[in-house]
This record gives C-alpha cells, sequence and structure tokens, in this order.
C-alpha cells in the first residue's frame, strides 16, 4: 500500500514524510526525484500481545509513503514529478496553515481553500490529458471495427472527461464496479483516495480538534473518499526526534493527546479501507494489512499463496480475548476460538491460526 504526499512547494511535504517514515532526507524535493519510506502502522494490539507471547520477533504492518516536489506553476515539469504517483492506492495533500515569514510562500499568503483548489486542479488538467488521449485512441480504432467493450470504455471515458471539465475530482463520480474495473488501468490521480493534511502553526496545538471548522474546512470532510486530518508539523518533527518518555512530557507541555504521526497512519489506513488481522506465536508476533471485506481464504493470501490455495479452515480469536486469555489453549478451552471457513469475513483485530494442507 502506497500513499504519494503531494502539496505546493515549501508546505512542509518532506517534513510530514520524515515524520512518518522516520528516514533522513535532505529537505527541497529536487524535481524528478522522489523519496520513498516505509512507515510502521502503529498498533496498541501487536504491542500487548508481543508481551504476554513474547515472541523471537514483532512485526508490524507498514504503509509506503512516497514525498514528490512542490507542484509548480508549471506544467511540463509537474506532469514528470506526478509520474510515481500513478501508482499511489491515495493520496496526502500537505496543506499550509502555518504562518513563517522565514519560509515564504510561493502565493504570498495563507489560504487552505485556494491551495487546495489549485493543487486539485492540477491533478485534474493531468487526468484530463490522459483521458483525451485515450477516448482520441478508441475514437479511432472504433471508426476501424465495432467493439462493445471499448464503446463501453469510450462512454464511461466521456463521463469522466465530463466530470474533470466541471473541476469534479473523479473520486466523487459514482462508479458500478464494473466500470471501476475498467478504469483501475488509467490510474486516475483524481480517483484515488484524498488525505488533506493540515499543517498548523504551534500556536494551534491545544485546538487542534477544532481546526477544521476554525479554518471552514467541513464542507471538504464530507466528500466521498476524502478524509481531512490536522496536525502540527514543526512540534511533530521535534517530537520524532525525542524519545518516548520526552516525547510523552513535551506533548503533555503542548496539550496533546495522541501523537499526529499516529493520527496520520491510522488517517491513511482507514481511507484506504484498510484493516489487519494478527498472528501470533512463539517465533513472531505480527500484524497483516488486508482490505476491510476480505474473506479468511482471500486473508491467507496475505501471508503465503500456498496458504490461500490449500486453506482448510481457520482458527479465529478476538486479541482482547486471547490476551486476557493468556494462551491460545486457554482460549481455546473457554470456547473463544471459533473454527471458521474459507467465507468469513475477517474482522479487525482477529488472531488468527491458519490451517492448510499441502
Ligand atoms: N514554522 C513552521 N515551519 C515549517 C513547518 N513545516 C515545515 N516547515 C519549514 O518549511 C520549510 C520547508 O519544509 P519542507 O518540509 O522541506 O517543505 P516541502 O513541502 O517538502 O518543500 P519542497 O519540497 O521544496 O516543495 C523548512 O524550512 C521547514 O523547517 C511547520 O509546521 N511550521
Ligand atoms: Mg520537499
Amino acid at each position: 500500500m502506497q500513499t504519494g504526499i503531494i502539496g505546493l512547494p515549501l508546505v512542509g511535504k518532506t517534513s510530514l514524510f520524515r515524520i512518518l517514515t522516520r528516514a533522513r532526507v535532505e529537505s527541497r524535493t529536487a524535481p524528478n526525484q522522489a523519496h520513498v519510506g516505509i512507515a510502521r502502522v502503529p498498533d496498541v494490539r501487536v504491542a500487548k500481545l508481543s508481551e504476554v507471547f513474547k515472541p523471537k520477533k514483532i512485526t508490524y504492518a507498514t504503509i509506503e509513503y512516497v514525498d514528490i516536489g512542490g507542484i509548480q506553476k508549471d506544467r511540463e515539469k509537474n506532469k514528470a514529478s506526478l509520474v510515481p504517483l500513478r501508482e499511489a492506492d491515495a493520496l496526502a495533500h500537505v496543506v499550509r496553515l502555518f504562518e513563517d515569514p522565514a519560509v515564504p510562500h510561493e502565493a504570498g499568503s495563507i489560504d487552505a481553500l485556494r491551495d487546495i483548489v489549485s493543487v486539485d486542479l492540477e491533478l485534474i488538467l493531468n487526468d484530463l490529458e490522459q483521458a483525451a488521449k485515450r477516448i482520441e485512441r478508441i475514437e479511432k480504432d472504433l471508426k476501424k471495427k465495432k467493439d462493445p467493450l471499448l464503446e463501453a470504455e469510450l462512454q464511461l471515458l466521456n463521463r469522466c472527461r465530463a466530470a474533470l471539465e466541471a473541476e469534479t475530482p473523479l473520486r466523487e463520480l459514482e462508479l458500478k464496479p464494473e466500470e471501476q474495473k475498467m478504469i483501475t488501468g488509467f490510474m486516475f490521480l483524481t480517483r484515488k483516495p484524498m488525505l488533506y493534511v493540515l499543517n498548523l502553526g504551534d500556536e494551534e496545538a491545544t485546538e487542534i480538534d477544532r481546526a477544521v471548522e476554525k479554518h471552514h474546512l467541513e464542507k471538504l470532510a464530507s466528500k466521498p473518499q476524502t478524509a481531512v486530518v490536522p496536525f502540527c508539523g514543526k512540534i511533530e518533527a521535534e517530537l520524532a526526534e525525542l524519545d518516548d518518555a520526552e516525547a510523552a512530557e513535551m506533548m503533555r507541555a503542548y496539550g496533546l493527546a495522541a501523537s499526529g504521526r499516529d493520527r496520520l497512519i491510522q488517517g491513511t489506513y482507514q481511507l484506504l479501507g484498510l484493516i489487519s488481522f494478527l498472528t501470533c506465536g512463539e517465533p513472531e508476533c505480527r500484524a497483516w494489512t488486508i482490505r476491510r471485506g476480505m474473506t479468511a481464504q482471500e486473508a491467507a493470501g496475505a501471508i503465503h499463496t500456498d496458504i490461500q490455495k490449500n486453506f482448510i479452515k481457520a482458527e479465529v480469536v478476538n486479541w482482547e480475548d486471547l490476551l486476557k486469555a493468556g494462551s491460545f489453549a486457554a482460549a481455546r478451552e473457554k470456547a473463544q476460538v471459533r473454527l471458521e471457513g474459507k467465507e468469513y469475513i475477517v474482522q479487525d483485530g482477529d488472531v488468527i491460526l491458519f490451517r492448510h494442507g499441502g
């Protein structure tokens, strides 16, 4: 799973990337150059189960983040720097709300909605070009030979084009599953779920929960496939440098309830419709990422395709029940371990033991 970080120049994209991935990278991101890094998904369940099971290895779920250069006025340059984002599963747009005379804003002032519209427009134009090219191709092909599949694709692309021309991101378009399938190959940027990351000034740290209303961005948060997460980039950057005890102390001083890093990663997870199931034993305690709604057999594929292929049954126990019971055997005795078949829909926080042949 990969999330692309975008935004205007000097809004705090690379700072965010560093906070999430703990990577040490240069601040200015050159155009045509992207940073790629991995963030660990915070998970108290893994931490608590590991305390009891004392596994040899502890493995958290991860999300990959890609940091690109700022969106410029130059469309051709943008086209090149947006290429790495085509593969991303979601986008995180860093929107600058902090004031700092030492860090000039490209437009000379702070205006979140203006910046959001301008970056969205850049993505829309990018998709529009993509759609137009494809439409032209299909029309040519259809002149040579009739093809009902191509005709359906053309109709869908025309719908996309109309939406884009009305400056509507494609993520707001309601599509049937078969249409969704058809469109996936184009990797439209505006079709990807969008996380708006509001980069607040330090003085707003105590009212993070009110930031969305304060900056009149409620409308944004209610759009489909869209989420808004406010955070204080500068404070979080300082927190990232500290050990846990020092960080907790500093968070208290600023009146911060939860780490912005955790909220952001969890925000990405939710937006992408992801959940984790766990495996837990002596060798390893581990969180695995799957899409919400996946069956036990599909989930097995996250571990290994062989386990998916040769799936027999899944032994499932809720992580809290397992924690209280202290061991699989004790949980079985309490009848808290269920034997589930292929079609069982895996729940967030299920601890699973797959039984498989082969
Ligand atoms: N005051 C303040 N400064 C910040 C904050 N976030 C980033 N900065 C500063 O802004 C400058 C740019 O930060 P970056 O994270 O490199 O911004 P960027 O969006 O990656 O910039 P480009 O890649 O050049 O487009 C740095 O000097 C940061 O220290 C913040 O929340 N508050
Ligand atoms: Mg940067």
